[in-house]
């Protein structure tokens, strides 16, 4: 058993990350809050237990693992969003059941033999790809994040809006995303030279519609057919979605029906009118694609109250829309002080990341805070950093770091830091 006061790392108990790195630690550290016990035979052990099914649910005792909350446009059922529980998963993948949605006009219900996807406009040859034609190019799969451009809005809420982290969070999620790689359907139909933006558009009844520069056509864009190892869910785009690594959610088009080939943008309501940022001179910045360097603490988090003083687990997600996360630090001091996280083992470009600090918290008033930087030395700002400069009506892309106050009564708090 090793002491931790002689591990201290900043102020207000936060520890250091040796304890999560080592293993001899982690066993001595009393993280855990183990008690002796008789070990006797419980029910559930004296008769077999039920058999085989076709598809697998969660246990029963896990009913508050849903996505939540559902909010959906005054006279519409399917214009809106559900939110993916970031304060009760761990790790880096979301279930796909969890993962959050976001629709302007429902989940169109496509018969992936009746659909296809046409590629057209400034090509040598327009060609139309169905599902199974897809799946005969080669893929790639690869662990990304996938984030609104919409998500932790609130946070631009003159005074700090109180919810869970997915209701302040929630519109982020991370998939084994698999696909063809658009550049080799754009290869086959022959991209003119003249060609430097595509648009592609949505099968749903609100044909979502996004231009999206050649060059990160030919980066990385995927066609993505499978999520987690099986076919996508309808609300993510089943059978085929546009996938754009590390950019705006709202430009991975869902269900996605055709891609046509421009030489500029094709300015649609969705990147004028909406998901463009408006600054405080009055000019709005079109395009901006890749999600800033972000990151929260997922645990503890509003909702998740604090048992008494004691040892506790700081945990969180990290991401950043150009590469991998280097680093996030840790403050229980309302940021006086930091110290560094431990990174779980998959630390993948534009991805989500797995942060974990262990804290002694006192059981006094405590605000903890993450800051994230990125592997081209990009550090998350505060809340006041990223309002400069901004209008008071923009609501997108906002990266700012999120503070949780921690109470004596041991409930957790939206603050501003
Ligand atoms: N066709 C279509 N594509 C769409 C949308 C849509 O409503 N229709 N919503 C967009 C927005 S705003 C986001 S954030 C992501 C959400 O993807 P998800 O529902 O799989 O989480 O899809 C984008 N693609
Ligand atoms: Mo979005």
């Amino acid at each position: 058993m090793i002491d931790t006061d002689e591990l201290p790392a900043a102020g207000n108990g936060l520890l250091d990350r040796r304890v999560f790195l080592r293993a001899g630690f982690l066993g001595g550290a009393a993280l855990m809050t183990a008690k002796a016990s008789a070990v006797e035979r419980a029910a559930w052990m004296k008769n077999p237990g039920e058999g085989m099914s076709e598809s697998g649910a969660p246990s029963a005792h896990e009913s508050h693992l849903v996505r939540a909350p559902i909010g959906s446009q005054r006279g519409t059922t399917g214009s809106g969003a559900s939110r993916s529980p970031l304060q009760f998963l761990d790790g880096i993948i979301t279930p796909s059941r969890l993962h959050f949605e976001r629709h302007h006009s429902g989940i169109p219900d496509i018969d992936p033999a009746q659909h296809k996807l046409t590629i057209h406009g400034l090509v040598d040859r327009p060609l139309s790809f169905d599902v199974d034609a897809l799946a005969r190019y080669p893929t790639v799969s690869r662990i990304q994040f996938l984030e609104c451009s919409g998500n932790s809005g609130a946070a631009l809420a003159p005074e700090p809006v109180q919810g869970n982290c997915a209701q302040l969070h929630g519109l982020v999620a991370a998939s084994e995303w698999g696909g063809v790689p658009l550049s080799v359907l754009l290869d086959e139909c022959g991209v003119n030279p003249a060609g430097k933006w595509i648009v592609a558009d949505g099968a749903d009844a609100a044909m979502m519609s996004r231009s999206v520069p050649m060059d990160k056509i030919m980066d990385d864009a995927i066609v993505a057919l499978y999520q987690n190892g099986e076919r996508l869910r309808p609300s993510n785009g089943y059978p085929m979605r546009l996938f754009l690594p590390g950019w705006e959610g709202n430009a991975c088009v869902k269900w996605l029906r055709t891609i046509k080939v421009l030489d500029q943008p094709a300015m649609t309501k969705d990147e004028t009118s909406k998901y463009s940022d408006l600054q405080d001179d009055g000019v709005a910045k079109l395009f901006s694609f890749p999600m800033g360097v972000k990151s929260v603490i997922t645990s503890p988090s509003p909702g998740l109250s604090m048992q008494g003083a004691g040892i506790y687990q700081i945990s969180g997600i990290a991401w950043s829309g150009t590469g991998r996360i280097r680093r996030v630090e840790i403050s229980a001091d309302r940021g006086q002080s930091w110290a560094d996280a431990a990174l779980d083992e998959h630390v993948l470009p534009k991805s989500l990341t797995r942060f974990r600090s262990a804290w002694k918290w006192s059981g006094g008033p405590a605000v903890i805070l993450s800051r994230a930087t990125d592997e081209d030395g990009r550090v998350q700002p505060s809340r006041e950093a990223v309002l400069t400069g901004r209008s008071s009506a923009a609501f997108y892309h906002y990266n700012g770091i999120q503070a949780w106050a921690v109470g004596e009564d041991g409930e957790i708090n939206n603050v501003y830091a």
